[in-house]
């Protein structure tokens, strides 16, 4: 029994200093490289986990798949670009880029690819929270985790039958042409992209937050199917997008499917959703499925609302495993470091064969 894990040693090169929590509040930065470390510890203890690093290569066009030129340019780029502007830098932590204007409703799609040309502040029109700063070594590891994507979807382009994509930073916020959320380039939406090379293809997202970035890219696209299970956005974030009345536009229409979800949400609940998601997903009938992985729906996710246990994944895991299809997990969000080992090998046992 095996389950090919892709994992790459990028990820330790972002680790923003801190976060800037709500009321100004100088936080954690919740998403921290120590995730990465504790999930690939804990699956290393099992005997199935086969851990590959991605493909060999630089990759570099890979984000291109799913997100905007400049956007990509200005991720890749905007750091020193910035730093090169000699900003008065703060003492105590490492250069960090925070934008600290943003383009008003209705400014932004008149200066489409000319907000490159202000790196001091251009990246105000690139994202959409204060949790997605650059730093030095932001690119590197975001390319890195939407390599480990590719490798996981080119796996099961090639036979395997299902196969897990360590990712981190996440990317489910990440947009056409925006970061947020700790996300920069979507690597499930960039796994979902390549799979549908050989058909449609659904995509699931389990995480607690609403898959916003996910839903923008395939929002006109009728070939990737997009679900989202999270809680109800005018509880949590990201407080604007989510809502059940969101179903696609253009020929996507139909092909966006929210299920909002309350806070308290059990175990029990959650597994109510899933159906919801599934008779959606069979009428569809995809050749292949994408999981987008969140553990923090947690009972004690430090950020999260959601009440679900360790033995809840093995079940929301075995029903998305009785699917039958073709499968790629990517990781997405969870934040309780204590338990995200445990976690993680729980939900991914009943894919392993
Ligand atoms: C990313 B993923 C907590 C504020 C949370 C950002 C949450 C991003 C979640 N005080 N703000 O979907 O897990
Ligand atoms: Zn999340």
């Amino acid at each position: 029994m095996t389950l090919p894990i892709v994992h790459s040693e990028t990820y330790r090169r972002h680790h923003p200093a801190f976060e800037i929590g709500s009321g100004g509040r100088i936080m954690p930065y919740y998403e921290s490289p120590q995730r990465a470390e504790i999930m690939l510890e804990a699956l290393r203890a099992t005997s199935w986990a086969k851990i590959v690093t991605p493909e060999e290569g630089r990759h570099e066009s890979l984000p291109l798949l799913v997100h905007d030129g400049d956007y990509v340019w200005f991720i890749r780029n905007g750091f020193k670009e910035w730093l090169a502007t000699n900003p008065l830098l703060p003492e105590g932590y490492p250069p960090t880029y925070y934008p600290s204007s943003f383009p008003p409703p209705r400014a932004r799609r008149r200066l489409k690819g000319e907000a490159r040309l202000n790196a001091s502040e251009g990246y105000g029109y690139y994202t959409f929270d204060l949790t997605a700063p650059l730093i030095e070594g932001t690119y590197e590891a975001a390319l890195g985790a939407a390599k480990c994507a590719m490798t996981a979807a080119n796996l099961v382009l090639y036979g395997d039958r299902s196969a897990y994509a360590l990712c981190r930073p996440p990317g489910h916020h990440a947009g056409r042409d925006f970061s947020g959320g700790y996300c920069y380039f979507n690597n499930t939406a960039i796994a979902a992209k390549i799979l549908s090379v050989r058909g449609s293809v659904a995509v699931i997202d389990i995480d607690y937050h609403h898959g916003n970035g996910t839903q923008d890219i395939f929002w006109e696209d009728d070939r990737v199917l997009t679900i989202s299970i999270h809680c109800d956005p005018r509880m949590d974030y990201p407080y604007f997008v989510g809502f059940a009345d969101e179903v696609g536009g253009g020929a996507g229409e139909g092909y966006n499917l929210n299920i909002p979800l309350p806070p308290g949400t059990t175990g029990e609940w959650y597994l109510e959703a899933l159906e919801l998601a599934f008779d959606r997903m069979r009428l569809f009938d995809p050749w292949a499925l994408v999981i987008a992985v969140g553990f923090d729906t947690y009972g004690d996710d430090p950020i999260s609302k959601f009440d679900l246990i360790t033995s809840d994944y093995v079940a929301v895991a075995q029903r998305l495993r009785a699917l039958n299809l073709p499968t790629v997990l990517v990781q997405e969000g969870g934040y309780n470091t204590e338990a995200l080992g445990k976690n993680v090998v729980a939900f991914l046992e009943p894919f392993a064969e």
